[in-house]
């Protein structure tokens, strides 16, 4: 039952006119009285469906609830999302996108859910990804890349994220290195970057993108509410989540094939467009100690660049930035 709705709801996706109620009893197997209830189960649901006489069925809009069907349709990429699972409640998307690497599904696989119960941030802290307020995804890459060229993938992926803020609104979205985008000096989205490589082979990614997008202030938790915000708050406005996902997969499609063709260069000045407090005083805490310094930007790999007060420039693959009392701690 199940199959053949999908199946049902792919031919009339891929039909761009009307296709006949004989057409779909031959290709589906059924009888035209099965498709006619298919039909009247799709309308129940949601679907718009207009039937013109002589000249079958077409589908005029899908339901708003975001679904399979519905994430594909209008999904003009070539490799992003050929392969796309959505789920109502997952307890995180990271992880059964390494499920799904480890079963071989290719490049460009992506896992979407409304809701994440155990959402992941870096170093096993939690992301908090509540139904339907916002974008918990996540892709699977098989980039052929030297494991040590991982890192680039995450400034990319911020970089797309900013990018698409910034071309649909007025708001000013920012990255701080290495992960995460804020506007207003608030966090409103992170990327989880995970890797499975062999000495100097990538085997694969799990890229997790979190971005909060419809919370109102009061659905934020109280515990980080001065240092996370969404696109409604910092925007006023509630944003089409479907809508905003499939923009996403495009743009990210579009930058992955321009990093691959023409190296981490052109990504690398994108970013450093949206970088967060370059030129400025931060704090650096790495695993062995804390200290000053300015932001001076990101290398060609994609490492950070910053200089300590004694005057000695640093190159930083991972760390932690922070400012100011009161200000944003991871
Ligand atoms: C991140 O970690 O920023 C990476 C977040 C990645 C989430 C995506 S969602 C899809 C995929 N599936 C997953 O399970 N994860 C990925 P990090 O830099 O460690 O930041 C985590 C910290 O941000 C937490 O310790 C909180 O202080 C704060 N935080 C938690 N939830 C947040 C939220 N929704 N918005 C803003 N800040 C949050």
């Amino acid at each position: 039952m199940e199959s053949t709705r999908k199946e049902l709801i792919e031919l009339l996706n891929k039909n761009k006119g009307h296709i006949s109620g004989q057409e779909l009893s031959n290709q589906l197997g059924i009888s035209r009285t099965a498709v006619w209830k298919h039909m009247n189960e799709l309308k129940k649901d949601g679907y718009e469906i207009e039937a013109v006489q002589r000249k079958g069925y077409k589908i005029l809009s899908y339901p708003d609830k975001i679904s399979e069907n519905t994430l594909r349709w209008g999904l003009d990429t070539k490799w992003m999302g050929n392969e796309l699972y959505h789920y109502d409640q997952v307890e995180s998307t990271q992880e059964i996108v390494h499920q799904l690497a480890k079963q071989g599904k290719p490049h460009g696989t992506v896992v979407i859910a409304d809701e994440q119960v155990k959402g992941k941030g870096r170093m096993a802290r939690n992301w908090d990804s509540p139904k339907g307020k916002g974008i918990w995804m996540s892709i699977l890459l098989r980039p052929n890349l030297p494991p040590l060229q991982a890192p680039q993938l995450t400034l990319l992926a911020a970089t797309v994220l900013a990018k698409l803020i910034a071309e649909n609104s007025d708001l000013n979205p920012q990255i701080k290195w290495p992960n995460d985008l804020l506007i207003n000096h608030k966090k409103v989205s992170g990327i989880l970057t995970e890797m499975q490589a062999e000495q100097d082979t990538i085997q694969y990614i799990v890229l997790g993108m979190g971005m909060n997008v419809n919370q109102g202030e009061d659905e934020i938790p109280e515990k980080i509410r001065y240092k996370a915000s969404s696109l409604k708050v910092e925007g006023g406005h509630d944003w089409n989540i479907q809508a905003t996902i499939q923009h996403i997969l495009r743009l990210f499609e579009r930058t992955y094939d321009v990093f691959e063709s023409q190296g981490f260069e052109t990504i690398k000045k994108e970013w450093e467009h949206f970088g967060y407090k370059i030129g400025e005083e931060i704090t650096i805490s790495t695993m062995k100690e804390t200290w000053k310094a300015t932001l001076i930007g990101i290398e060609p790999d994609g490492a950070l660049r910053a200089r300590r007060r004694n005057g000695r420039e640093e190159k930083l693959y991972s760390a932690e930035i922070h400012w100011g009392e009161g200000g944003y701690h991871a």
